[in-house]
């Protein structure tokens, strides 16, 4: 159960909190386009990036919508305010979709930095073990966010140790890897960082809402916060990875085209063949 269901809303309560799915989901429609339409910017072996950021979107496109209708099923207008109209709404779906997107997400991050090899292989199974431990130990502690028994608490604090180790192995890959990038993306590549560390502290702050502001404005607040840290973490991230991947793939087509001793690029970097490295 969660604390959505033991509220009534007023009218521009109810009306936010709609709205802001709507602009949750959009998003990700708009997202997915960005990456299809883009990917080809970049040398073959960081295009699998795109994909993936297109496999987030549709994914989160989904489960906002799936999320969206479920608000307005759960709650019907009685003349004065929104109260319960049957069916229970649930923020279940987000964890799920999270088991999608979170191993996703942080895979695109080793694809872009150039991680290779057993680096590549230890960071992706470290990322996936401990995205969907986060993800499945918060999932059980959110049933009892109403009574914020003692599961809640518990659950929640095993799911921020995997939270803890996801950030370590972060700012390893970060700040292991912006050495040996062009001197052009190292800025980009630490606000990778800084706008991952951000948008997913959001996630923690939205379980923990219940605690803070127990109320109907809580509740608006929750999903803003949930819709923000949607937008940035997947969205935002996406494009900035897009972006490195770009200008990598200039400066790495450039340096090819060099040691080809080729001085006039041939026409656009797609035409390149990627050797050595492999994606
Ligand atoms: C939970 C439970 C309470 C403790 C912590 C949590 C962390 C959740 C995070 C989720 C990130 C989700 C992302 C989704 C993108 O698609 C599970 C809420 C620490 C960090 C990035």
């Amino acid at each position: 159960m969660n604390v959505e269901n033991t509220f009534t809303y007023d009218f521009s309560q109810y009306t936010i909190v709609s709205h802001v799915f709507t602009l949750g989901y959009a998003a990700m429609a708009a997202g997915l386009v960005y990456f299809v339409l883009t990917s080809r910017n970049s040398l073959p072996r960081y295009r699998l990036s795109s994909t993936l950021s297109g496999v987030v979107m549709l994914s989160a496109f989904l489960e906002l919508l799936v999320i969206s209708q479920r608000w307005d099923s759960a709650f019907r207008w009685d003349g004065e305010a929104f109260v319960q109209a049957g069916t229970l709404f649930s923020n279940g779906y987000r964890y799920m979709n999270w088991s999608i997107d979170v191993p996703v997400l942080l895979l695109q991050m080793l694809i872009v930095f150039g991680v290779t090899g057993a680096a590549f292989r230890r960071g992706w199974i470290v990322f996936t073990v401990a995205g969907l431990g986060m993800i499945y130990t918060g999932y059980v502690g959110q049933f009892h966010e109403v009574e914020r028994s003692a599961p809640f608490w518990v659950w929640g604090s095993i799911s921020t140790v995997f939270f803890l180790v996801i950030l370590a192995l972060v700012y390893r890959t970060v700040y292991g890897n912006v050495g040996r990038m062009p001197a052009e993306v190292r800025p980009l590549v630490k606000a990778v960082w800084w706008l991952l560390l951000g948008s997913w502290m959001l996630y923690p702050g939205a379980y923990l809402m219940p605690a803070i502001w127990d109320s109907a404005d809580g509740v608006v607040a929750r999903q803003i916060t949930y819709t923000v840290a949607d937008i940035v973490s997947k969205v935002v991230y996406g494009i900035l990875l897009a972006v490195i991947a770009q200008k990598v793939s200039k400066h790495e087509h450039h340096e090819e085209a060099l040691a080809a001793d080729v001085t006039q690029p041939r026409g656009g970097i797609t035409d390149v063949a990627a050797p050595g490295r492999a994606a």
